[in-house]
């Protein structure tokens, strides 16, 4: 089967888990884009919930497909939120953000009561890594963050646009994609945000 058609899959069967009045959330990505889809063809046939977006990608395309969107300013929780992943190891930890929007996510896995992580074989892997880790960094003072996070033995590469560009979060933040392979997740998460510029990365665990 197509990796398409898995992700398209993996949507339609968590958008059969969403129920009536849930508030519900968006993730970012292509997987949680066909989730996205599969929601508003719910909506379409009754389904009455209200929604929160991690992107304004994610917003754009729940607005288009007319599911109702709520400000999230006005929320203290969120009963469902369903988005991919880009890597995850036997003991489900994970790693989110290459698509550029981690912090959202973060921030509203942290709001959810519960959370459905929608994962293809493509991002099994037997320990974090194998792929960069993305750290959302504030531009103020972003070469002291740099220097700070290579002191603490973290090297990488500052995102960018295809355009050359410093590629900048929703939150008009920068992304330092770190190389963490052979280093411990839950030591390397302490370290790094012990750096005030580095506003999230993102280790999740589920
Ligand atoms: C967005 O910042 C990411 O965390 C995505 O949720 C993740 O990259 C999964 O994306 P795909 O579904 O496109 O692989």
């Amino acid at each position: 089967m197509l990796q398409e058609e898995i992700k398209d899959r993996l949507g339609a069967a968590a958008a059969q888990l969403v129920s009536p009045n849930m508030i519900v959330g968006l993730g970012s990505g292509t997987t949680a884009s066909f989730f996205i889809h599969h929601l508003a063809q719910r909506c379409l046939n009754g389904l009455s919930i209200q929604a929160v977006a991690s992107s304004v990608d994610s917003f754009k395309l729940a607005q288009e497909k007319h599911i109702p969107l709520l400000d999230i300013n006005t929320l203290i929780s969120i009963d469902l939120t369903v988005d991919g992943a880009d890597e995850v190891d036997p003991q489900k930890r994970m790693i989110k953000g290459a698509g550029g929007a981690l912090l959202r996510e973060k921030i509203m896995a942290y709001m959810s009561l519960d959370m459905i992580v929608l994962i293809d074989s493509s991002k099994l892997s037997p320990s974090l890594g194998q792929k960069k880790l993305p750290i959302e960094i504030l531009p103020f003072a972003m070469k002291a963050t740099e220097h700070h996070l290579q002191l603490q033995g973290f090297s990488g590469t500052w995102r960018k646009t295809k355009n050359g560009a410093l590629f900048l979060t929703d939150n008009g933040n920068a992304i330092f994609d770190a190389d963490i392979a052979g280093k411990d997740p839950e030591k390397s998460h302490r370290a790094i945000l012990s750096i005030p510029g580095s506003l999230k990365q993102v280790f999740f665990s589920i």
